[in-house]
């Protein structure tokens, strides 16, 4: 009898991490308990991801030029780059794929192998702390730039600037904080109130957020648009936004 073992690539497989309570809650990190869950994670966690992902395969039709690279930074398992990939119709335009965690990088390849392809993707294990970018139309930061040292995010948004072609996009997608301290609160408890809807427990939503907690900064939106625009964008406003997650469309 077929028998499935294989949950690993399982893109049902439930997320559970944070079911049971910890005596201590150590550190969010991106390893391979965590990439077994990650499509139900992102899902059941972030307001909106399966929109703003079907928007990156939009937008890509508009700003991918032809004989450029188009980048997913922190791209986890290729959603934004099979989005991207399917959307190219220009020739001459590939992708690169960045993401520091092996594990992610390993099954991001084995998820576009799945479906064949013209568009050739790269899918490089690297910091986009040590990033080169080249010739880029569009530049994809979806829910990554929230993980870096907020001392470090000017420095890789002024790189990205600095490799973008003129007319190239670039989607930055984050967590936001608020600086109103009503509007926080309010939105921190809806995001939570959404996390219990889709089926996390108390329990679990706060031992996540503990883990996130030394991990993961979000900054408010005008933080995000001074720096965009001291890097020299010309461009940057808010297209997606629910509770305290949001999405910008920066240009160059
Ligand atoms: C998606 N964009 O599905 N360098 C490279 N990658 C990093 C770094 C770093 N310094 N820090 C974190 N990451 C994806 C979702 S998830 C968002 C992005 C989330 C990677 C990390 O390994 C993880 O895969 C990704 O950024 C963040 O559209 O989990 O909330």
């Amino acid at each position: 009898m077929p028998h499935d073992t294989d949950s690993e690539h399982n893109p049902a497989m439930k997320d559970n991490i944070f079911q049971q309570p910890l005596n201590k809650v150590s550190d969010f990190v991106f390893d391979q308990s965590v990439v077994r869950v990650f499509p139900d994670m992102i899902k059941r966690s972030v307001p909106g991801y399966a929109t703003i992902i079907q928007m990156i395969g939009i937008l890509t039709e508009q700003f991918a030029q032809a004989d450029s690279t188009c980048y997913d930074l922190g791209c986890s398992l290729g959603a934004a780059s099979l989005a991207m990939r399917e959307h190219i119709h220009v020739p001459g335009c590939d992708i690169i794929a960045i993401d520091n965690s092996e594990p992610m990088v390993t099954d991001c390849r084995e998820n576009l192998k799945k479906t064949p392809s013209q568009v050739e993707v790269d899918v490089r294990c690297t910091n986009i702390e040590e990033l080169d970018i080249q010739n880029a139309s569009i530049v994809v930061l979806n829910f990554t730039l929230q993980f870096i040292a907020p001392e470090q995010r000017q420095n890789i948004i002024e790189t990205i600037y600095k490799g973008m072609l003129p007319g190239g996009l670039l989607i930055l997608s984050e967590k936001i904080a608020f600086e109103d301290p009503q509007q926080e609160k309010l939105n921190v408890h809806m995001h939570h109130t959404f996390k219990r809807s889709n089926g996390y427990s108390e329990l679990e939503v706060s031992q996540k957020r503990s883990a996130l907690d030394n991990v993961l900064s979000p900054e408010p939106l005008k933080i995000h648009q001074q720096r965009i625009i001291s890097a020299g964008f010309s461009s940057c406003d808010v297209w997606f936004q629910c509770f305290n997650f949001a999405s910008m469309l920066v240009l160059k």
